[in-house]
């Protein structure tokens, strides 16, 4: 072989390369055509180990051809290899990318029901006032739901709270006032306390009854209190409450375990009178019961439907709605 022939086949061997490159594609096919040029068994291993049987003289220029071709195929065999690791690198982070014009997905937040939003709202405003908030059983004993409270068997005011009994002793509290009661037996007087809870009657369900319902109690017993003091306190917790163009009327009732009594109506601006409490000053006998001085201490009291406070707040005419769980109806408060 003469350096003539060599330039020829260093010629047929870069048109190869050429070719090759042209049609290169992936990693592996990267490293099959690396192995296949440059590899033990490969054209320019043959070439180099050609050179020796070039006459000496030619030798330098023969080995300068192959080895400016074998530069020229790692230069671009790795320029290539970064260029497709690159590319694939490219490919993997347009799959993960976020695609910011898809919609959101909905995730609904929960909220407190209306008649629990309007029972903290009631014990803030009393705890302000210095009231401490009780509670009672909601299976009570016929002695703390009724006659504890001035109502003995037989009395005809049981027929007004209509109730779930359990057995012959024990039903479901009608009322929060038999807390009044579990209070003044625990502590001595002054007395300040609000009680909120659920009370069962087996009133017939309809706009404004329910058989299951919420009341807070509230209990004032300390030397002094008047019938003043009670409407003041509810005027200031209504005014507070509810807030300007909502009227309020206090009028006559019966309760056996309050003397006087009362009860509150309220009408919301352009709508109708509904009644929110029952109220009175403790009956000297419910006071004796406890084993506090009627002498010495007088107390206020009141019992408040919370339905219907929610019901004066939002306008709603139909008590039912909050029982109902509509998703409709719960989420606009
Ligand atoms: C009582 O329950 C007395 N314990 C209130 C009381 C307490 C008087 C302390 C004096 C001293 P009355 O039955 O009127 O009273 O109920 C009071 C309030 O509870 C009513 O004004 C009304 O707002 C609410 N209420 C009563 N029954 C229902 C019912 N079935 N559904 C919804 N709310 C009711």
């Amino acid at each position: 072989m003469d350096l003539k022939e060599l330039e020829g086949k260093v010629q047929e061997v870069r048109a190869a390369w050429e070719r090759a490159k042209a049609a290169l594609e992936g990693p592996e096919a990267l490293e099959e055509v690396r192995i296949r040029f440059l590899g033990r068994k490969g054209p320019l291993t043959r070439l180099f180990s050609a050179l020796k049987e070039l006459p000496p003289g030619a030798r330098a220029e023969a080995g300068r051809l192959l080895n400016s071709l074998k530069q020229e195929i790692l230069s671009e065999l790795e320029e290539k290899g970064a260029r497709l690791a690159q590319e694939t690198e490219e490919r993997k982070l347009a799959a993960e990318s976020y695609d910011l014009t898809l919609p959101g997905r909905w995730r609904p937040v929960g909220r407190l029901h209306p008649l629990t939003q309007v029972r903290l709202e009631i014990e803030d405003i009393f705890m302000r006032m210095g009231f401490d908030v009780a509670s009672g059983p909601e299976v009570e004993t016929d002695y703390y739901n009724f006659e504890a409270l001035n109502i003995p068997e037989d009395h005809p005011a049981r027929d007004e709270w209509d109730s779930f009994y359990i057995d012959d002793t024990h039903l479901l509290r009608t009322h929060t006032s038999p807390v009044q009661i579990r209070v003044m037996k625990s502590r001595r007087p002054p007395v300040r306390i609000i009680c909120p809870g659920r009370c069962f009657r087996r009133d017939n369900p309809d706009a404004t009854h329910s058989p299951v319902f919420h009341q807070v109690e509230l209990l004032w017993v300390e030397r002094g209190l008047t019938m003043a003091n009670l409407k003041w306190i509810i005027e200031e917790f209504v005014r507070k409450f509810f807030g300007p163009g909502y009227e309020m009327r206090f009028s006559a009732d019966f309760f056996p375990f309050t003397e006087p009594s009362a009860q509150v109506h309220i009408r919301r601006p352009g709508g109708k009178w509904l009644e929110i409490m029952g109220a009175g000053m403790v009956d000297p006998a419910v006071l004796s019961e406890v084993g506090y001085d009627p002498e010495e201490v007088t107390g206020f009291a009141f019992g408040l439907g919370i339905e219907r406070m929610a019901m004066l707040r939002w306008g709603i005419e139909d008590i039912r709605l909050f029982y109902q769980n509509d998703l409709r109806f719960l989420s606009q408060f």
